[in-house]
């Protein structure tokens, strides 16, 4: 299994008031492109589809073309979860019918617990939840953390495991010891929310979002944020955007980065009134 790995979209986000859906709609073509070259056999996106919960007219039909488009014009299987700044409830309308074309879109906890299973390889689906939905979903009045909902989660995960499979976790959560930028929500600030990456080495890959920046775990081979498509913020103006693509077929995964051209590049500029 080949699959492409994006994530953090966010289609409808402005920039200092600059409406970036231009910008937005030559990076997914360029996606596309990637996706078409490397002969992927599915696209994953890791969450945060929309800037917003109520996203405008204007980002709903820009993301309902790229989807059409690279479902139905391209025929790439999706792997996708809802994000922090995605309501579950909006983006998931519709996903039973999608699943039908090989459009697998998760926005619920407990379906992240059924993988998908693709050629080789299960997908485990896991969109961005708060503690409170798995402490609801095991009963367990003990669960306080992300981290100890993890924990719960991966382990009813790895009961599923098909030993005959390679095992991907598609997520949208801040893993412990990665590097925030100034693009990003934080939901809660300091530890408590952060899942260590312990818990993630039973998966042969595992994609995230969340974090806009590729870099933003570090020393982590499989473990990978895959970054925006676009720069978000003047503290990512030196950053290389970019997807993965990443090959289960070895032993471990083999990961490789494929940059996006910014269509407008993002530049800091610094001077001084006289
Ligand atoms: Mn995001």
């Amino acid at each position: 299994m080949r699959f492409l790995h994006t994530a953090d979209w966010h289609i409808g986000k402005k920039l200092h008031g600059y409406d970036l859906l231009t910008e937005q709609r030559d990076a997914y073509r360029q996606i596309k492109e990637i996706a078409l070259a490397e002969k992927v056999d599915a696209v994953v996106i890791a969450g945060d589809l929309y800037d917003r919960a109520l996203p405008s007219e204007d980002a709903v039909a820009t993301l309902d073309d790229m989807l059409v488009d690279l479902n139905r014009q391209q025929q790439f299987p999706i792997l996708a979860i809802s994000g922090n700044h995605d309501s579950g409830v909006r983006l998931g309308y519709g996903r039973e019918w999608f699943a039908s074309t090989h459009f697998y879109l998760k926005t619920q906890v407990a379906e992240g617990l059924k993988p998908v299973t693709l050629g080789d390889t299960q997908f485990f689906l896991l969109p961005y939840f708060e503690p409170f939905a798995v402490r609801q979903l095991f009963n367990d009045d003990t669960i306080r953390t992300v981290a100890q909902a993890m924990e719960r989660l991966v382990a009813a995960m790895q009961d599923q495991f098909a030993p005959d499979k390679k095992h991907v976790l598609v997520a949208h959560f801040f893993a412990a010891g990665s590097q925030h930028s100034d693009s990003e929500t934080q939901v809660q600030v300091g530890g408590l929310n952060a899942v260590p990456v312990d818990l993630l080495q039973t998966f042969d890959y595992v994609a995230l979002g969340h974090l806009h920046r590729k870099e933003a775990l570090q020393n982590e081979p499989t473990i990978k944020y895959s970054g925006s498509p676009l720069k978000f913020s003047t503290s990512e103006a030196a950053d290389t955007k970019g997807v993965w693509i990443v090959d289960t077929d070895t032993t471990p995964a083999t990961v490789t980065f494929k940059p996006l051209k910014p269509l407008h590049d993002l530049v800091v500029l610094q001077g001084r009134v006289p």
